[in-house]
């Protein structure tokens, strides 16, 4: 009998078959009980991608969808329907899962503790439920930026000191991106992959394995509203993308989304410090550092300006760092300004 020939759809087929949870597996190149946990996780935070894409989708239709809640949260920021419906919706995807022993979100004070009466795990989900909210009423493109951690030690007094820790003991990061389609991108060191809903199978399916960033890219992407509150060297940055060619603004006020642009056309995303707020607005556990960990598996870069974002050691949950990330070429453009800046200053403080 002769071999079996699969059929010329037979890539089609396989494809589709290429799912998120197989695709850690093949990764790991192991079936052992720290991949199996891997896949596990990020079958989970696949299903909260859907849940919360699907209520998207239905924002304009559905209840406890769009607008504000009326409350402020540990940021100091008005919050949305949508963020507290995608906290929860996370909440729910890991508390029976045996995963977890703790979820840490930009919405809770404090990190959210498996309750005694459900399966306690060794990992930690460090995560941004709804990234730029504010573009939910207006149906612009959100995210939700993710994070995971082992555990280290007992936590027994529930500090979650052991999560301060610099952003290279990550061992998942990544962020689902609501757009025209609904995307996952995560890596767990082994490159950056995405995989894209398919929402007629409720798969998220390998769309692109191995993105590397390019080492240049014409965008720029910063809220020039900002330019007054910044610092010479950043306004200094700005001018010199006005006056040169080959450079083009873009942002939405939604760091996934400019993000994913960065990352898969090249070019800078910038969220400096101020000089009121030096630490900037970006979160480090569950924003910049997630980021940096797949900027880094990109072949990209991420910095506060003068550090790397993965050797930034927090001294709290809801650190703020300074952010410039994206193309190895555009982040030392940016850092050479606040490097001559930097001189400068040590020069006018140095006697002659
Ligand atoms: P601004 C959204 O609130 C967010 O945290 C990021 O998603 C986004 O990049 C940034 O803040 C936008 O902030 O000050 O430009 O509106």
């Amino acid at each position: 009998m002769a071999d079996y020939q699969p059929a010329d759809t037979a890539f089609a087929v396989d494809r589709d078959c290429k799912t998120l949870a197989r695709h850690v597996l093949e990764q790991l190149q192991s079936f052992g009980s720290e991949a199996q946990d891997i896949s596990a996780l990020m079958n989970r935070l696949a299903l909260a991608g859907k849940l919360i894409a699907r209520h998207l989708s239905r924002a304009g239709l559905v209840e406890e969808a769009l607008g504000f809640t009326g409350e402020t949260n540990v940021q100091g920021e008005a919050v949305k329907r949508m963020d507290i419906y995608a906290n929860d919706v996370f909440i729910s995807v890991f508390k029976q899962s045996g995963l977890v022993c703790r979820l840490a979100s930009e919405e809770m004070d404090k990190p959210y503790y498996i309750p005694e009466n459900c399966p306690i795990g060794r990992y930690t989900l460090l995560y941004d439920p709804i990234d730029g909210s504010s573009n939910v009423d207006i149906d612009l493109s959100v995210g939700s930026i993710f994070s995971i951690r082992r555990q280290q030690g007992d936590d027994l007094d529930q500090d979650a000191k052991d999560l301060l820790q610099d952003g290279r003991q990550q061992l998942v990061a990544g962020y689902i991106l609501y757009g025209p389609s609904t995307i996952l991108v995560y890596s767990i060191g082994r490159g950056v992959h995405a995989f894209t809903l398919d929402p007629s199978l409720g798969e998220f399916i390998l769309s692109a394995e191995n993105i590397t960033v390019p080492p240049h890219g014409p965008t720029y992407s910063v809220n020039e509203g900002n330019f007054w509150q910044w610092e010479d060297a950043i306004r200094d940055f700005t001018r010199y993308v006005h006056r040169h060619e080959g450079y083009s603004a873009r942002y939405t006020g939604a760091l996934v989304a400019d993000f994913h642009r960065i990352l898969m056309q090249g070019g800078v995303f910038l969220y400096p410090g101020t000089v009121k707020k030096p630490e900037g607005k970006l979160r480090l556990l569950y924003e910049t550092a997630p980021l940096a960990f797949l900027i880094d598996q990109a072949g990209g870069r991420a910095s506060t300006g003068t550090q790397d974002i993965l050797d930034v050691i927090p001294t709290e949950l809801h650190q703020r760092t300074p952010f410039i990330i994206g193309s190895t070429e555009d982040i030392a453009l940016v850092e050479s300004f606040i490097q001559d800046h930097s001189r400068r200053l040590q020069n006018t403080m140095t006697p002659n």
